[in-house]
């Protein structure tokens, strides 16, 4: 049988250069290896406010980038969050499981809540849902960015506390990193990640932009002093991001790349990271863009809401059971 996959990718936004390099072409690649379920996870996306009308649209576009990216219906299950009713019911029982001070310790929500003056309950208790996603699924690997190894880390604990609470119910998931893309930084503050929530669209290289918009964006990205293109991540941090963005963009190495720019400055540097980019992003908007158009995503949206939701009643009634919770149970423990 093959290993099982679950991911997952909040509509917060319109997907990013980041979320692509660090998440969605790895789901493309690990499409034929394991049985993988991918979810647009609109329940993690309003623990910050969000308009319904954007909502709506980040949700139809977020599926449609990553099936332009290259998923397969044919080979994966996609489907929207809050279709499948398992994933809330799970993720209560995942916020009972949890700790208050194990939540408190998650970096993503020391980030989002500094310097808010309010915070929604959901922003805290999110990795319990997250778990819950995962474990819904029996997920032998959880592919994500390097930013989300401390949550998977943490459902790893709460499936092994459940376990030796209740039993063997749950199946304990591995994170799956990539070696490199997997942390892809701000174009304008190479020590923050590039995100699509960002206030500053500056900071990143959106999956919808023109080429001219990439152009000016790769144009304006902040470099460090000097003129060398040279790979150094702690002296020169915004320039190895740069090299970095192009690797994975061109599959080139890290030092054919520095090679190649030996004695050459950073405007010729960025003009060609401009072109590999274009090149690399180009074929998955028009892909996006088509499957906008003709409606198909509805379709596999909704065929994987189905099997999303026959999958993940299994392993919620067999958490139920073990804790005790009512499957019409009777008092002697004969199930109706
Ligand atoms: P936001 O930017 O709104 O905070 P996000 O993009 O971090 O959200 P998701 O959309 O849920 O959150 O992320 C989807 C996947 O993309 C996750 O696996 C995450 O680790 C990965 N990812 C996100 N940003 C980056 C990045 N800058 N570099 C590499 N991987 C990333
Ligand atoms: N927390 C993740 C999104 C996410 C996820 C998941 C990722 C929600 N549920 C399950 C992997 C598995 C993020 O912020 N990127």
């Amino acid at each position: 049988m093959r290993k099982r996959v679950f991911s997952g990718v909040q509509p917060s936004g319109i997907l990013t250069l980041g979320n692509y390099l660090g998440a969605i072409k790895r789901f493309v690649e690990i499409q034929n290896e394991y049985e993988a379920f991918y979810c647009v996870v609109d329940y993690h996306a309003i623990t910050v406010p969000q308009a319904p009308d954007s909502l709506r649209s980040q949700i139809a576009h977020t599926a449609a980038f990553m099936l332009g990216a290259g998923l397969d219906p044919d080979k994966m299950t996609l489907f929207v969050q809050s279709d499948v009713p398992t994933h809330t019911q799970l993720g209560w029982i995942m916020e009972c499981t949890a700790t208050f001070g194990e939540l408190s310790r998650m970096t993503q929500f020391k980030d989002k809540s500094q310097g808010k003056e309010s915070v929604s309950g959901g922003l805290f208790t999110y990795p319990a849902l997250m778990a819950a996603d995962i474990l819904l699924y029996d997920a032998d690997a959880v592919p994500v960015g390097e930013d989300q190894k401390q949550h998977v880390e943490l459902c790893r604990d709460l499936a092994e506390r459940f376990n030796s609470r209740f039993g063997k119910v749950l199946k304990v998931p591995e994170p799956l990193i990539g070696q490199t893309g997997a942390r892809i930084m701000s174009l304008q503050d190479p020590h923050r990640k590039m995100s699509k929530s960002d206030p500053n669209p500056a900071g990143y290289i959106s999956l919808a932009d023109s080429p001219d918009d990439i152009v000016k964006k790769i144009k304006r990205a902040v470099t460090d002093s000097g003129r060398e293109v040279a790979y150094d991540p702690d002296e020169k941090p915004a320039l190895a991001n740069l090299i970095t963005i192009f690797a994975h963009c061109s599959e080139k190495s890290i030092n054919d790349i520095v090679a190649a720019y030996d004695g050459k400055g950073y405007a010729e540097f960025k003009k060609d990271l401009a072109d590999v980019v274009v090149e690399a992003l180009t074929p998955i908007r028009m892909r996006h863009d088509a499957i906008l158009a003709d409606g198909s995503y509805i379709d596999v949206l909704r065929h994987g809401a189905r099997r999303a939701h026959d999958v993940s009643s299994a392993v919620l009634r067999r958490v139920k059971e073990a804790m005790g919770l009512s499957l019409y149970i009777d008092p002697a423990g004969v199930r109706i």
